[in-house]
Order: structure tokens, then C-alpha cells, then sequence
């Protein structure tokens, strides 16, 4: 098979919840480094416009977004399952859980206590990749107090649900542990907020069993490589569609697919696959030929183009 490449970097949450998949499934993978803030010039010809992190590339085909890539990586290798026990429905909902509210619960209250030592250059990126969001990254700190309400009461709640077993559901490693764990894990940019983890003594025992799971075996590349083998693949995604989805999008129809939350970058393309859980568009790149970018349909825009 060819290579599993990530294109991360070390700090961000997201990627840190596909590395711990990753380390349960033993998977042998290449890291990528790209940069924490725009320009991204050697992430943005894969991706076609998409600027978040984590990434997955396999060959041409590019999988952007850590729910599609926690799906494709549990096709890739089913055993062990992110789903024990037929867990898959409840483990979607708390990773929506934890990817949408929880994590957007900790940044307050950890930009609140940086505050000055975050570069000026960090800011304004983040301030145009959630410009149109109806967030304003600027007024964090106003949003603290109440989003440490969150935090601690969110924090909590994980402390119970491990007090009497290992994992958040049960006694196995699921994607719910790894989604609400990333959240967890930033808290740590701040010793003040991660001191509010530490009074959960369960929370901390689940959150250090987790830790010592490590990363799977990984090993670097650059970015001209990754690129390079994109280049010389061709895209493996096959045609299919849903026949029953009320929208009618199929194979051939040209669309623009963007998230719905932040980072409105639309990436245009010719409809490859388009089911129940996935969207995925062939491009043509300048530089790199044709590409197939795979997104979840759950927090993603199509349109008709
Ligand atoms: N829903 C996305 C969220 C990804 C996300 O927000 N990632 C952060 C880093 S952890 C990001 O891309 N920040 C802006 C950047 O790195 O350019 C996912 O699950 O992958």
C-alpha cells in the first residue's frame, strides 16, 4: 500500500486526536510539517484551497478534515476498531461533541491567560480564518469566563464517565476517547487551564493512559516529497454515489465543497464519490496533475458550480 502521509504540526489538537488513531492501530505513517499559519504553499496544491490542518494524502488522494480521515483510516485497518463494541453511532455524536463545543470552550481560556505572547501574525490569521464565522478570535478573552464555566463542568463530566473504567466507553481505547482527549491534551499550551484538569484525579489517570499510547511509528518527510509523490500517482478513489440522496449529486456534476464553521475556502471540483458520509472532487493542479480531495459530508457546504 502506498504511504499514510499527515501533514500536521506538533501543536495542533486535531491532529494530535488522528495521531492517537494512529498509535491504536500501530500504523506505520510520514509526518509532514506545515506551517501553523497561511501561506501554506506546499499544503494548498493538494488540498485546492483547503488551508486546516490535519491533512491525510495517500498517492493523489487527499482526505481533508479528522472525521474523514478517522473513517478512512479505520477502512484502511479495521482491527483494532475505533468502534468497540458497535460504538460507531455514539462515538460520531461525542467527537461532534468534542470538535465543535468543547474544543471551542478551551481556546478562550487559554488565549485569555497567553495573551500577550501570542505573535500579532497568529492572531490576524486566525482572526480571517474565523472572519464570517460569527466569532471574533480579537474578543476571546471577553467570552473566558463563561467558556471556563464550560470547560470545568465539560471536564467534569469526562471524570465521571472513567471513574469506574478505563476508556469513556468502556474498556477500550474509541474515537470518542480521542476526540474529547485533544481537547483536553491543548489545555496543556496553559499550565493555569490545564490546572483545571489536574483536580480530576479519574480524568488525568484516563489522560495518561492515553499519553503513553504514543504516536504509532512515524517518521518525517518533506514537503517536496510529499508533493512529489503526489505528482507522480494517479488519484485510487472509484466512482459512486448515493442513488436515493434528495440533493442528486452524482459523479460528473462540478461543485465547490467548503466547511461550514470557519475557514471558507471553497476547493472546486468534478464530483468523484458522493455518499451518505462522503464528498470527494477531482482537480486538476497546475504543478501536480489531477488530485482527488475527499471531505465528510457532515460539516461541509456542496454547491453546484
Ligand atoms: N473540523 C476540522 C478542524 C480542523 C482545525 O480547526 N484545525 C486547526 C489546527 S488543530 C486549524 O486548521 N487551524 C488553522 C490552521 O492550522 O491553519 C477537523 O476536524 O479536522
Amino acid at each position: 500500500m502506498p504511504e499514510i502521509i499527515l501533514h500536521q504540526y506538533p501543536n495542533s489538537p486535531f491532529s494530535e486526536k488522528v495521531r492517537k488513531i494512529l498509535a491504536l492501530k500501530k500504523v506505520t505513517w510520514r509526518s509532514v510539517d506545515q506551517p501553523v499559519i497561511m501561506p501554506k504553499p506546499k499544503l494548498v496544491p493538494l488540498t485546492g484551497g483547503y488551508r486546516r490542518i490535519p491533512v491525510l494524502q495517500i498517492g493523489a488522494d487527499v482526505w481533508c478534515d479528522s472525521g474523514i480521515i478517522a473513517r478512512k483510516i479505520e477502512e484502511l485497518y479495521p482491527e483494532p476498531t475505533i468502534y468497540p463494541g458497535g460504538s460507531e453511532g455514539v462515538c460520531h455524536a461525542i467527537a461532534l461533541f468534542a470538535d465543535r463545543r468543547f474544543f471551542f470552550s478551551t481556546t478562550p481560556v487559554i488565549f485569555e491567560k497567553l495573551g500577550a505572547s501570542v505573535p500579532k501574525e497568529f492572531i490576524e490569521d486566525r482572526s480571517k480564518m474565523m472572519a464570517g464565522a460569527g466569532a471574533n478570535f480579537t474578543e476571546l478573552t471577553q467570552t473566558a469566563p463563561d467558556a471556563r464555566n464550560q470547560v470545568r463542568a465539560f471536564l467534569d463530566l469526562l471524570d465521571r464517565q472513567v471513574a469506574n473504567q478505563p476508556y469513556l466507553l468502556g474498556p477500550s481505547f474509541s474515537l470518542a476517547d480521542a476526540a474529547c482527549f485533544h481537547c483536553v491534551w491543548f489545555l496543556r499550551a496553559e499550565p493555569s487551564s490545564f490546572a483545571l484538569a489536574l483536580r480530576h484525579a479519574n480524568l488525568i489517570r484516563w489522560f495518561e493512559r492515553i499519553e503513553k499510547m504514543g504516536n504509532g511509528n512515524v517518521t518525517p518527510m518533506e514537503p517536496d516529497e510529499a508533493l512529489r509523490i503526489a505528482k507522480e500517482s494517479t488519484p485510487a478513489a472509484e466512482e459512486s454515489y448515493d442513488a436515493i440522496d434528495p440533493n442528486g449529486i452524482k459523479p460528473g456534476m462540478k461543485v465547490a465543497v467548503m466547511p461550514e464553521d470557519y475557514g471558507f475556502d471553497p476547493v472546486a471540483g468534478t464530483v468523484v464519490v458522493s455518499t451518505l458520509y462522503e464528498i470527494a472532487v477531482e482537480r486538476t493542479d497546475p504543478e501536480l496533475g489531477k488530485i482527488v480531495n475527499h471531505f465528510p459530508k457532515i460539516g461541509f457546504r456542496i454547491q453546484r458550480v
